[in-house]
Formats: C-alpha cells, sequence, structure tokens
C-alpha cells in the first residue's frame, strides 16, 4: 500500500519550528539555464542543482536539493567536485597529479557520449537511466500487496582528455535519495614499460610490461543540510568482532578528523534541529567501502586516511597542489584540529589498475567512487 505523504520536514532553530515551503526552490535557484538542472524523475523524486566547468577541478555541482515525493525540498550539498586524481606508478616513477586545469581538458560531447540527455554547452550531459530494482515484495498470495517498481537516476557527467587517459567524471541521483560520484579512467594505457615485478605483459609475447599504478580520486563536498549551520559529522562503527554481538558505536567528529575505512564503518552528516516527521534528525550517510586504500610515503601524506573532515575555507579547493596563495597545500594539512562549524568532507577512494590485454584499446572504462545514502531524510519510503 502506499503510504502517507504528507511528511513534514521542519527546522527548529532557537527553539522555534519553521515549517519549510513544500514543493519547488527553482525561484531560489542562484542559477538559470543553461546552468540550472531540476529534473522530476518517473516515481516523484525531484533534484535541482547548479553546475559549473570550473577551470581547475572541472564539473562542479552547486546547491544540490533533493525533493522526495510529496515532501519538502532539503538541501544537501553546497558544492560537490572532483579534487584530485593522484597517480603514483608502481615502480616509484613518475607520480602524476592529474586534476590542475581540468575544466581546460574537458572533452565536447556527442549525442551518442549522452544517450537519452541534453548536452549543455557541449562538455556536461544530463541524462536518466535505469538503475535496476528499485524494490520486489512478495504479496504472499495477495496480488494487492504485490510490489515491484523499476528505479531510475538522473546522472550528470563530463569527460577529460588527460595524456593518453580519458576520465569520465559522474555525479548519479538516485529517486531513491542517493548520490554517487564516480570517476571512470577509459581511453589508451600510458604505454609505461617497466620490470616483470612492477607490470604485466600487454601484446604479443612478454617484451613489453605495462606498468600497474593507483589512481587515486578525491572529491570535496561541502554538506549543508538546510544551510551551513548545525551540520555534524559522526563516526559509527560496530564492536563485537568474532563474537555474536555486534554493539553501535558513535564518534562525534567535532573537529576536524583524517578518518580511515575499517570494516562496518560509515560516517553521516546530520543536522540535528532538521527533523523528519518520525522526528528523527535528517542526515546523509557515507560509504567509501570500495577503495584499494593506497598509503603512500611520508611526503604523500594526503594518501593516508580515505575520508577527511575539514572546517570550510573556500581556498582549499584541491587535495594536493592546491594553488591557492595563503592556504594550505594538501588535505591532510588542512584538517589539523580546528573545531569544525561548516564541514567539509574530502574522499580518497584508490584503485589499483593492473593492465591486462583487453586493456588495449580503446581501454574499457574503470570505475571507482563511493555513495552518499539519505538516512531518515523521509520517514518511510516515499515511493
Ligand atoms: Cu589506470
Amino acid at each position: 500500500m502506499f503510504l502517507q505523504l504528507a511528511l513534514a520536514v521542519f527546522v527548529a532553530a532557537a527553539g522555534s519550528a519553521t515549517p519549510l515551503a513544500s514543493g519547488t526552490a527553482a525561484a531560489e535557484r542562484p542559477c538559470s539555464s543553461p546552468y540550472l538542472i531540476d529534473r522530476e524523475l518517473p516515481g516523484g523524486a525531484r533534484w535541482q542543482l547548479c553546475w559549473e566547468m570550473r577551470t581547475i577541478e572541472g564539473l562542479t555541482l552547486n546547491r544540490v536539493t533533493y525533493v522526495p515525493k510529496g515532501s519538502p525540498a532539503v538541501s544537501v550539498l553546497r558544492s560537490a567536485a572532483l579534487a584530485q586524481i593522484h597517480v603514483p606508478y608502481d615502480s616509484g616513477e613518475p607520480r602524476y597529479h592529474d586534476i590542475g586545469s581540468l575544466g581546460s581538458a574537458a572533452i565536447p560531447l556527442t549525442d551518442a557520449d549522452c544517450p537519452g540527455g541534453e548536452r549543455r554547452r557541449q562538455v556536461v550531459c544530463v541524462t536518466t537511466r535505469p538503475r535496476g530494482h528499485a524494490y520486489l515484495k512478495d504479496g504472499f498470495g495477495d496480488p494487492a500487496l504485490r510490489r515491484s517498481k523499476q528505479g531510475r537516476e538522473l546522472v550528470v557527467l563530463s569527460a577529460y582528455q588527460v595524456g593518453w587517459y580519458t576520465y569520465i567524471s559522474e555525479f548519479v541521483f538516485g529517486d531513491d535519495g542517493s548520490i554517487t560520484p564516480r570517476a571512470g579512467a577509459t581511453g589508451s594505457l600510458a604505454g609505461t614499460t617497466t620490470a616483470p615485478k612492477h607490470g604485466w605483459p600487454i601484446g604479443v609475447g612478454s617484451r613489453h610490461f605495462e606498468e600497474s599504478h593507483s589512481h587515486n580520486v578525491f572529491w570535496r563536498m561541502d554538506f549543508d543540510i538546510q544551510g551551513a549551520s548545525r551540520d555534524v559529522v559522526e563516526q559509527y562503527d560496530f564492536a563485537g568482532d568474532r563474537t555474536k554481538k555486534r554493539a553501535l558505536k558513535r564518534t562525534v567528529l567535532r573537529r576536524e578528523t583524517k578518518a580511515v575505512n575499517q570494516r562496518m564503518r560509515w560516517w553521516r552528516v546530520v543536522d540535528p534541529k532538521v527533523r523528519n516527521t518520525d522526528l528523527h534528525p535528517v542526515s546523509w550517510e557515507i560509504n567509501n567501502s570500495d577503495s584499494a586504500q593506497y598509503r603512500g610515503p611520508s611526503d604523500e601524506a594526503f594518501t593516508r586516511a580515505d575520508l577527511y573532515v575539514t572546517q570550510y575555507r573556500a581556498c582549499e579547493r584541491l587535495a594536493t597542489y592546491n594553488v591557492a596563495p595563503k592556504c594550505g597545500k594538501s588535505v591532510d594539512r588542512y584538517a589539523g584540529r580546528e573545531r569544525v562549524k561548516d564541514p567539509v568532507i574530502w574522499v580518497n577512494v584508490g584503485y589499483h589498475h593492473v593492465a591486462r590485454d583487453e586493456d588495449a584499446d580503446p581501454m574499457p572504462v574503470h570505475w571507482q567512487g563511493f555513495r552518499i545514502t539519505p538516512r531518515d531524510v523521509t520517514a518511510k519510503n516515499p515511493h
């Protein structure tokens, strides 16, 4: 059966509870065509955001707002962008930092690159696609209770030529309120030759060993759940390894933090004053469980954590080789011990690329990314 949908997410600031205006926030958008994306997916979930192609970071999404079916709009992200692609090779050299002027490397897209979608300013594709089952539920003999639904997702993507590689940067917005940033590496192998212990034989026989390497992709996510104030980052662990019980352990990250992945560990950004109709605080969960967790030498300390929490600072834009004057150079330096009032989350996802014959040529896309999932944004499944 369908659920009651008259949810009223409200802000209770300074003791007062202010209901949010329902429906569209488009009038408040700080952008307009062709930079405005406002898409309602089949089933009723709606995403609203602005994009820009920044010279340094490339595709940058601003003011991301989620409007669940039948519910008021909730702003999620002030901005989201790639923050670095660090590519160290297994022999020790070379060690590339592929982001510095990503916007100027943007590739004009064709219709074939953007199936069923719209190309904006030639370099950004906005489209939707199926995402498989949203749910499937047996009716236990009652056809009226039998439920099945296919999900859809909104995709905003751009592509960049960096040396021999082509990078695809995708931000995927699900009709379930999820956000999946991911980067795909394709194009051609660099053709870097190495000793057998650092590579894999590519081409006829065993003459050319293509050098293995990592792609350590960093994203910068400035969360603003209904504005910049009050957002808090929490880390969740579940104690009880090798026993029958599991006990939830919550750690509030009140200060800047260099966090590492652990089995079952996840984080969330929560605004304790913004509640769903069950009175649970609205939050988004961050899960970074697919990383190869590359750890480099001491002069690459930025590789030694999987998620950084920092206090917002406008000049901190890239995870390494940050060029702003009077600003830190890399994300490990941003994460000191400052108190966090407006959190920025930096997610580091590693992929170890050991080339194979199938990589020649064109190289099939290898994807890497992480997941952001709504946690208590709506009181029930809105669909
Ligand atoms: Cu690669």
